[in-house]
This record gives C-alpha cells, sequence and structure tokens, in this order.
C-alpha cells in the first residue's frame, strides 16, 4: 500500500515529530491541531516545544512543501492519533481528546484508510475509537465487524520515545504493532517501515494497550522502591546513592535512582490507568504510585526540620532564613516544568517560609507566572548557594560533579545524589 499523504492528528510533543519525521522521507504530512495558534506557527515553519533538532526539522518539511498544519481534517491514507490522555478526578482515564480526534478524521475517510491510535490508552480504548468511527460512517465497514474484509483498518502503535531524545528514540526504537486483524498490523507495519529501524513487533490492540501501560507502570515502581529506600537510608544514616551503586553491582539487580517525586505526564500518570481498571487487584502498582506522589512532602518536610535544627544552633530565626531551590523542571536537562515535582516542592516551600524562596532554573529564561504568585525570584546559582538552606532539587548537568563549599551555618538538602560527599572514613 502507498502512503502518499499522512495525517498526524495532535501536534504535540509526540505528533509533532512523528509529523516531521515522515516529511523528512518526502512523506505528503497534514498535521491537525485544535490550537489555531500551534498551527500558524508550524506552517511558518517555528516549534512550540523544545525538543533538540526538532527545530530544524520542522523548518525543513515546512519549507520544503513536505509537512502543512490545519486545524480540519482533510482525506490522507493513514491518520495517527497522538492526543493527550490525561485522567480526571478520582484517576479515571479522560478520553474525550480521544473521542473528538476521532470524530474530526470520520468524515474524511474512505476505503483503504489506516487509522492508528498512538496516545498512551487504557486496555479496550482502540475498540472505543473503531466504535466512534463506525458510528460517524454507517457507510463504511470496520474491523470490529468486518473484521479482514473491513474497508478500514486499525491498529494501537503506542509511542515509547523519551523527552529529550524523541528524535533518535523515534527512529531506532522497537514498535509494538496491535492491529484489530493481523491485515490491520501489516498495514501498519508498512507505514512505520517509512521511518523506524527497530523492529515492529506485532501483538493485538489490547496487549499493545497493556504493553504501553506495564513499561511505564515498571518504571513507575522501580523508581518508588528506590524512593522508599532513600527514606529508609536517610534513617538509618545510610548514603542511598552509595547503596544503590553497590547493590547494582550484583548481576541481576538493577534499582533506578531516588529523587524528590515522579513528574511528567506519562508514568506519573500512566499506572493509574490499570489501576482504575482493576483496582481491586492492582495493589502494587498502587502503592508505588502512592509513596512517589508522597516524596515531595518528605522532602518538605525535611527542610522544614533542618531550618528548625539550624535556627537553634546558629540561632537564626526560622523566618529569616533564605532557602535556595536548585532545579524546577521535571527532569534533568529539559525546561518542561508541567507536573514537576521540583516545580511543586519550591511552591508548596515558600507557603511555609512566604518571601524566604530562591529558585534557579538555568532552562529556562523568564520568571514562570507560578514563582511570581508567590513571590520567588529567578536567581543565578551563585546566588541561591548564599542561601542558608540549599536544596537540590533537578540533576541538571550545569551542577553535576559540583562540590559545595558550605559555611557551618549553611546547610544543604541532595534529593538527587548529584553532589557526593567524600565516604566516611571508619
Ligand atoms: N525519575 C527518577 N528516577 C529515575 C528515573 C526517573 O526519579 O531513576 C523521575 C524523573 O526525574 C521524572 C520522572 O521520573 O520526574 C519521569 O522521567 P523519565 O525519564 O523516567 O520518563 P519520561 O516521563 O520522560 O518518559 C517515559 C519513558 N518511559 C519509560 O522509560 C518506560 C518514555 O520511554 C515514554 O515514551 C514516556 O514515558 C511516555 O510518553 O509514556
Amino acid at each position: 500500500m502507498n502512503f502518499d499523504t499522512i495525517a498526524v492528528v495532535g501536534l504535540g510533543y509526540i505528533g509533532l515529530p512523528t509529523a516531521a519525521v515522515f516529511a523528512s522521507r518526502k512523506k505528503t504530512v497534514i498535521g491537525i491541531d485544535v490550537n489555531a495558534d500551534t498551527v500558524n506557527l508550524i506552517n511558518r515553519g517555528e516549534v512550540h516545544i523544545v525538543e533538540p533538532d526538532l527545530d530544524m526539522l520542522v523548518h525543513a518539511a515546512v519549507s520544503g512543501g513536505y509537512l502543512r498544519a490545519t486545524c480540519k481534517a482533510e482525506p490522507a491514507d493513514a491518520f495517527l492519533i497522538a492526543v493527550p490522555t490525561p485522567f480526571k478526578d478520582g484517576h479515571e482515564p479522560d478520553l474525550s481528546f480521544i473521542e473528538s480526534a476521532s470524530k474530526s478524521i470520520a468524515p474524511v475517510l474512505k476505503v483503504g484508510d489506516l487509522v492508528v491510535l498512538e496516545s498512551t490508552s487504557p486496555v479496550g480504548t482502540t475498540e472505543q475509537m473503531a466504535q466512534w468511527l463506525a458510528e460517524a460512517r454507517p457507510d463504511l465497514s470496520f474491523p470490529q465487524t468486518a473484521g479482514e474484509a473491513s474497508d478500514i483498518r486499525i491498529a494501537h502503535c503506542p509511542e515509547r520515545v523519551l523527552p529529550g531524545h524523541v528524535l533518535r528514540e523515534l527512529v531506532h526504537n522497537d514498535r509494538v504493532i496491535g492491529g484489530m486483524t493481523p491485515l490491520c498490523s501489516a498495514t501498519a507495519i508498512e507505514l512505520y517501515s517509512t521511518f523506524v529501524e527497530g523492529e515492529c513487533v506485532v501483538t493485538n490492540e489490547r496487549t499493545a494497550e497493556m504493553c504501553k501501560l506495564t513499561e511505564n507502570s515498571f518504571r513507575d515502581l522501580n523508581i518508588a522502591f528506590a524512593n522508599e529506600l532513600s527514606i529508609i537510608c536517610d534513617k538509618q544514616g545510610i548514603d542511598v546513592w552509595e547503596l544503590i551503586g553497590l547493590a547494582n553491582r550484583h548481576p541481576r539487580v538493577n534499582i533506578l535512582q531516588p529523587g524528590p517525586g515522579v513528574g511528567g505526564h506519562c508514568i506519573a500518570v500512566d499506572p493509574w490507568f490499570i489501576v482504575s481498571q482493576a483496582p481491586k487487584e492492582s495493589r502494587l502498582i498502587r502503592t508505588a504510585r502512592e509513596v512517589n506522589e508522597s516524596k515531595p512532602t518528605w522532602v518538605v518536610e525535611k527542610v522544614r526540620s533542618l531550618a528548625l535544627q539550624l535556627s537553634e544552633t546558629e540561632g537564626k530565626p526560622v523566618g529569616a532564613l533564605r532557602i535556595g531551590c536548585l532545579g524546577l523542571s521535571f527532569k534533568a536537562d529539559i525546561d518542561d516544568l508541567r507536573e514537576s515535582p521540583a516545580l511543586a516542592i519550591t511552591l508548596e516551600i515558600s507557603k511555609v517560609f512566604p518571601g524566604q524562596v530562591l529558585a534557579v532554573e538555568p532552562h529556562i529564561d523568564s520568571q514562570p507566572e507560578s514563582l511570581k504568585r508567590h513571590d520567588i525570584p529567578l536567581v543565578s546559582l551563585e546566588d541561591a548557594s548564599q542561601a542558608d538552606i540549599i536544596l537540590l532539587l533537578v540533576d541538571h548537568k550545569e551542577w553535576k560533579g559540583m562540590s559545595l563549599q558550605l559555611r557551618n551555618d549553611q546547610r544543604f538538602l541532595d534529593t538527587r545524589g548529584v553532589v557526593r560527599k567524600p565516604p566516611e572514613q571508619n
């Protein structure tokens, strides 16, 4: 099958790089997004998200005439849906973006088209999407009723790329291809073969949905283990990073790193999709989420007790202490502040110590609104290093290996294990 024209619905962190990579393979790509500002920006060859090399790729794709963005769906040979799947109150998945994306493309579908759901989704969402499409287009047949003979082919191929490495991982990662029928899978493989150099592994759509949720839940559980260890080690007077480094020398142990909590739009969300569908059975997955969600509160408590100690030993009034927070983004070396435990902790600390908090974030230029509202200035690392309590929240490369010369009346809390203390001599 020839995919002359490919439509990508949702031009965000996944959709835009995917559209640009198809365009770089000289496919005609139509990017569809509900946000007119995003559409206009892309049509000028610019980007609204920070991802290495994406700006160059999009600029080349648009100026070469291969990529064009629009708010209204147009006919294509394949449609990729890459819209957000957040959760609602009570951690219930919110499929409304997938529903409206499906309804927006339904009028332009024609016999032989392929529709791929890339958004991370609870089990059963691909079948639900197929149902929405079938209801909107009773004149076409779909795999859930017509099987291999269907007019429209449908598959779930979850995205699995790591922010910060999206363009490399899009090409090199293996893809899980969950077609609703073997023909749907084969058609989806043909589409992805345009640029994927990893292996395309076939399964059904429900297993593909669960596979993506499993990958992110596995990481969440492993980080929860590290976070729980960090709290235990703090109580026991053990350096958790040294401990994990030692344990990981065992050939079958591979523990991830503790931190101030788990952020981002994926790992902190996706495990809830499993829990919401199997609440009684998902005890471990739920507990891991709870452990990771409670870590920011532990960090705030730790700062509070350091402040009390400092005021007792150095005689400084608690209300006069300055707290310098290093890093605001949800993980290292990016500018993304959404769902960031570092930002949440900084704001929470400023509620306990109003007007006493300073923040450093080398990846952003202007003070975010939330910091303005809490009266938290954005300062240099040098200025923050003069604070009474220095709190390291993100392991940015800017301060890896940094050696802090602390005064006697300063305290340092490193939630990422970036600044190592020399091992104590026995
Ligand atoms: N984190 C730790 N300790 C670690 C690793 C991460 O505390 O050892 C924290 C990070 O600081 C961050 C959060 O976890 O706050 C998530 O960061 P991440 O780098 O683990 O993952 P994401 O959210 O950027 O991307 C994940 C990836 N999934 C897996 O690695 C299994 C990516 O491949 C997925 O495509 C992405 O979710 C997604 O879109 O689902």
